[in-house]
């Protein structure tokens, strides 16, 4: 299979998935909760997703898709070609702010990922990277990351790492917090790994993400030579959740090392 006519079909994709959520934007949502009263989806959601898959499985016979709502393939191996699609990462945002979410896509094979993107809907910023290819954001490539500090550096994360948990220790997070040189909270696991990538923020982690949400992040912020791993530093595997950790090499060992404290 070619794969630069692969890249050019997915970015098509997404392109039109993202002018109809902004054309979905002039009509009344359907908005329900899904595990509990604040995890939302809404009718978009769904419908985007589908409308993936049924061009994926018409064009890509033999493909395996993984979709948050899951209307595509329950896997047990990521053999051969599999596309990891969150239709919107960022439902709430998009629900109560009408921007700050975006289209997340992983295309994997056998297990490594080949290509991701990033679809910031409403900016209309595209971020992409094919696996030793260097990233990009629209047509610009995105540059390396330098080293940074922990005292000069911001870091993406959910208040509730501040809340009493059962995976982290309290205190080593209180330290963060003082040492950091400010905190981020987006709203979107896939916008807070397109900043990681281009240096808006230097790090991002969550307690609890599936392969959908962090898929096509990974493969860009590896471009721009950030490490993505679990939060016992070990590698992603891709299939069902785990906590996640993406920062530059050095800072990401220094969080680990000195601030993240699992129980
Ligand atoms: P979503 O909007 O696609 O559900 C919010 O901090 C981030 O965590 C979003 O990327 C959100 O993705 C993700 N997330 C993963 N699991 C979630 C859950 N059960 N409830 C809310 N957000 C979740
Ligand atoms: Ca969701
Ligand atoms: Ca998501
Ligand atoms: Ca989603």
């Amino acid at each position: 299979m070619e794969l630069q006519q692969l890249d050019r079909y997915a970015k098509a994709l997404i392109k039109e998935a993202g002018r109809k959520i902004r054309h979905s934007l002039t009509y009344e949502l359907v908005i329900e909760s899904k595990a509990d009263a604040n995890d939302l989806v809404t009718n978009m959601d769904k419908e985007i997703e589908q409308f993936f898959i049924e061009h994926i499985r018409k064009d890509y016979v033999g493909h395996a898709i993984l979709g948050e709502e899951g209307f595509g393939d329950d896997l047990l191996s990521l053999n051969g070609y599999v596309w990891m699609l969150d239709p919107i990462d960022g439902t709430m945002n998009f629900i109560h702010q009408q921007r700050n979410f975006a289209i997340s896509l992983g295309i994997f094979k056998d297990g490594i990922g080949v290509f991701g993107y990033i679809y910031d809907v409403m900016n209309d910023e595209l971020y992409s990277a094919q696996k030793g290819h260097g990233a990009y954001l629209n047509d610009e490539p995105i540059p390396v990351l330098e080293s940074t500090t922990i005292s000069k550096a911001i870091i993406g994360m959910n208040a509730s790492w501040v809340v009493p948990n059962r995976h982290i220790e309290n205190e080593g997070l209180i330290r963060l917090v003082k040492d950091v040189r400010g905190i981020r909270s987006y709203g979107s696991a896939a916008l807070e790994l397109a900043y990681v990538s281009t240096g808006r923020i230097d790090a991002y982690m969550s307690m609890r993400l599936s392969p959908w949400d962090v898929a096509g992040g990974v493969v860009i912020a590896e471009e721009v030579g950030a490490v993505a791993t679990n939060l016992k530093g070990q590698p992603l595997k891709f299939l069902g959740q785990d906590t996640f950790i993406v920062a530059r090499k050095s800072l990401h060992d220094s969080l680990l090392a000195n601030y993240i404290t699992l129980k």
